[in-house]
């Protein structure tokens, strides 16, 4: 089969060919960066939903409870970015979340991208196979993340509008990782608000967004219980108005600036990774600790080898 095949396989549904393409994809391979070439030049008009947070705050879970209601818009892609847990109780089967009503079950495509830490990490990753999903015509595409270190931050600003899942008791436990929290959330949910403190734990974000700067969103708070889908509608009219907002203001446009930004110093770091051999980036390496070139000459000689 040859690469176009494989990508009209791909957007006519076939999971095994979108597999297979965004595997080629990850992997940087002669098809797979033509591939991402055509897709990217398609993508673009996909709605992106970024879904981070502390380790077992219910993330999965909150998706899964999502995905009944985003499948109403069309196809879904789930992107799982070093999932530690599987998706509500085992209903994850393969590439597909089993639906309440089955008849929907291929309607949602879920990916998870091991943080291989090879060639770039997920925050080089991630936004690639994301447009690939866009291109392949995806109308939404959630994206769920663990945590709020770097490479998430990295990722939350490629998404459109980022979920920051915490649960009762969260402030205690990830003091330090709070001003993180607050800087990239476009939604807050307070999820397993059926346990203790969960009415602290609204009152304690609250407190914060309203000692931080007036914005032109405010990041509204959201109690959600994922297992059993309490809250889920409001938390789906919050998506809903932060889209609205951003699709009525210059924000999106801005954002997606940032983003292609990012995207473009990600490329190029890794195009100058791949076109040296590791012995002469290795002597580089050595080179600048040893004070003898500095950084700058060094990446113009790396460029300038390729
Ligand atoms: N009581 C209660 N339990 C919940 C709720 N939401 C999720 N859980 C449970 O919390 C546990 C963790 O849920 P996950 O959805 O796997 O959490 P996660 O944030 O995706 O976890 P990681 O991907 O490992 O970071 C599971 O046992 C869920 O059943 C909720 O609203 N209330
Ligand atoms: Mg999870």
């Amino acid at each position: 089969m040859d690469d176009e095949q494989l990508i009209a396989n791909a957007r006519g549904g076939d999971a095994r060919s979108l597999a297979r393409t965004l595997s080629a994809i990850e992997d940087r391979t002669v098809a797979g960066r033509r591939a991402f070439a055509d897709l990217f030049r398609a993508s673009g008009t996909a709605w992106t939903i970024g879904v981070t947070g502390a380790p077992g705050s219910g993330k999965s879970t909150l998706v899964s409870a999502l995905l009944p209601e985003l499948v109403e818009h069309g196809d879904v892609a789930v992107v799982a970015v070093d999932p530690s847990s599987p998706f509500t109780g085992g209903a994850i089967l393969g590439d597909r979340i089993r639906m309440t009503d089955s008849s929907r079950d291929d309607r949602v495509y879920i990916r998870s991208l091991a943080n291989r830490g090879a060639l770039g990490g997920i925050s080089d990753t991630t936004p690639s196979i994301v447009a690939a999903l866009d291109g392949l015509g995806f109308p939404e595409i959630v994206v769920e993340t663990v945590g709020v270190g770097q490479s998430e931050i990295e990722v939350a600003t490629t998404t459109d509008t980022t979920i920051v899942v915490v649960s009762p008791g969260w402030g205690d436990a990830i003091q330090t990782s709070k001003a993180g929290f607050l800087e990239i959330g476009d939604i807050f949910v307070v999820n397993k608000a059926d346990r203790d403190g969960f009415e602290a734990a609204v009152r304690d974000l609250e407190t914060m967004m309203a000692l931080g700067p007036e914005m032109p969103w405010m990041p509204p708070v959201v109690a959600t219980v994922a297992t059993t889908g309490s809250g889920v509608d409001d938390l789906m009219a919050a998506i809903a108005s932060h889209r609205a907002h951003l699709e009525a203001t210059d924000a999106r446009r801005v954002r997606r600036r940032r983003a292609a930004a990012r995207q473009l110093a990600a490329a190029i770091r890794l195009e100058a990774d791949e076109a040296s051999d590791p012995g002469s980036l290795d002597d580089l390496v050595t080179a600048i600790a040893e004070r003898s070139v500095d950084p700058w000459t060094a990446a113009v000689s790396l460029l300038a080898a390729k």
